[in-house]
């Protein structure tokens, strides 16, 4: 366990794959989104799976019907996970996961992004946003990396019943260590990898700084 998920935000097919094979050993799973996919086609989940397990970011935000045929289609792709938003309410979080359950695959909800704007309208209800989350039993919450507090309070509220993945490492200014100290389960890196000169090498410092939080070193 690496505790360190790669978010895949490039463009290019070719690209995507060559950072994938570099970085696979330092990752544990790869998630994709709109960038990517919008870029390459759904066909790009199967083969990033053959490196890692590939969560599909959706954020998925719609009614219940429509989420259901969001969650079939990344489902049908191959994704072992998706990402949802949690803002649209309990049917629809329901909705995914009731589509994640019949392929055995995991939904992640949204509390609150990492971003400055996150703090305006989501912060407020993320707290209600975990708690819904529990309740409906899903796999676990994406939390922001940029607010080790905030990931250090939703840990509270859920308690080890679900996972957190945090984004915000790096470019958006966390710090990989800090937020798994706060209660983070694994920690998402983008830019910091795939920006960087050699990813293969990014990865390898962000997966040894988390590895020597864990070890107590910090
Ligand atoms: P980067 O490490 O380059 O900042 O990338 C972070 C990734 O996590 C991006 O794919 C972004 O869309 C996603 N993300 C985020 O940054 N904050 C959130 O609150 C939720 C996200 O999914």
């Amino acid at each position: 366990n690496t505790c360190m998920i790669l978010a895949l935000d490039v463009t290019d097919r070719e690209e995507a794959l060559k950072i994938a094979e570099d970085v696979w050993e330092f990752v544990d799973a790869i998630k994709v989104g709109y960038p990517l996919i919008l870029a390459t086609g759904l066909g790009i989940i199967r083969e990033l799976a053959e490196f890692a397990p590939v969560i599909a970011d959706f954020k998925v935000a719609d009614i219940p019907n429509t989420n259901r045929l969001i969650c079939d289609q990344v489902f049908e792709a191959g994704a072992d996970a998706v990402i949802a938003q949690g803002f649209t309410g309990r049917d629809s979080l329901d909705a995914c996961i009731e589509i994640a359950s019949e392929y055995r695959k995991d939904v992640f909800v949204v509390s609150e992004m990492s971003h400055p704007g996150g703090a305006d309208f989501m912060q407020p209800v993320a707290e209600a946003i975990a708690k819904m989350a529990l309740e409906a039993g899903a796999f676990g919450l994406v939390a922001p990396a940029t607010r080790p507090k905030r990931v250090k309070k939703i840990r509270r509220i859920i308690g080890d019943k679900l996972t957190i993945i945090s984004p915000g490492v790096g470019a958006q200014g966390g710090k990989a260590s800090d937020v798994i100290a706060a209660g983070a389960d694994w920690v998402i890196v983008g830019r910091s990898i795939y920006k960087a000169e050699s990813p293969k090498e990014a990865a390898r410092q962000i997966a040894e700084e988390i590895q020597a939080e864990l070890r107590g070193e910090y």
